[in-house]
């Protein structure tokens, strides 16, 4: 894939604004500040295609780009705390519509920060995939903040802690040094000669 071809398309607030799903679909899931939308930028060769903050809670849309035959979800990040009612009612609306829409998701990318165990809001993300069959790899963010030592203590911590995702890939990603990326990236190419075929 020409990964000079993405564009930005669009933004929704709210299920009403999501694009109808014609063709195929990643998304970016996880806790807000993970590293979403700078995996998106580091993917694509962009410094700020996809907004990035050290503030947890920049991204409170879903954002839509497409490139090539596929299409990019950055969705907005759960778990943030400091928001009001009304705008956890929205997140819950957005999001609850988008994964609930049909929509044509070839790939879920949920993140989990290398560094922690993972928050009770990631398990309940991991077993709404599984129980709803969806297809995804755990992308393990800022591992690039990890010693050696640390790492593999990290790893092995992590995968024991989701064991029950049973085979999923867990891909270490660093959206600063790049590791990772040519690993997505062959992901991302898989999907857009599969939606060349249709
Ligand atoms: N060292 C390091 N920092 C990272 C990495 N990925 C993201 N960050 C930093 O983490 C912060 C949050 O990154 P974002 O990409 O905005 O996170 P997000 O998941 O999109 O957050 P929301 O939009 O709030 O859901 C920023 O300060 C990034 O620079 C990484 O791989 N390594
Ligand atoms: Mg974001």
């Amino acid at each position: 894939m020409n990964y000079n071809k993405a564009e930005f398309e669009t933004s929704a607030g709210t299920s009403r604004g999501l694009l109808p799903s014609d063709r195929p679909e990643v998304c970016f899931s996880g806790h807000s500040n993970v590293g979403k939308s700078s995996m998106i930028n580091k993917v694509f060769n962009r410094r700020s295609f996809a907004r990035t903050s050290n503030k947890p809670g920049k991204t409170a849309t879903v954002n839509f780009f497409k490139c090539e035959n596929i299409r990019l979800a950055d969705l907005p990040g759960y778990g943030f705390a400091k928001v009001s009612f009304d705008e956890r009612q929205r997140w819950a609306e957005l999001m609850e519509g988008y994964f609930s829409q049909g929509r044509d998701i070839r790939l879920v990318f949920q993140l989990i920060d290398a560094r922690h165990k993972p928050t009770k809001d990631d398990f309940d993300m991991l077993h709404y995939l599984c129980d709803n069959h969806f297809p995804f790899v755990v992308v393990l963010t800022k591992i690039d903040k990890l010693k050696t030592k640390e790492r593999e203590k990290n790893l092995a911590m992590l995968k024991e802690e989701m064991s029950f995702i049973g085979e999923v890939p867990m891909i270490p990603f660093s959206a600063e040094n790049g590791e990772g990326c040519d690993v997505i990236r062959s992901l991302l190419d898989e999907i857009n000669e599969e939606g060349n075929i249709q």
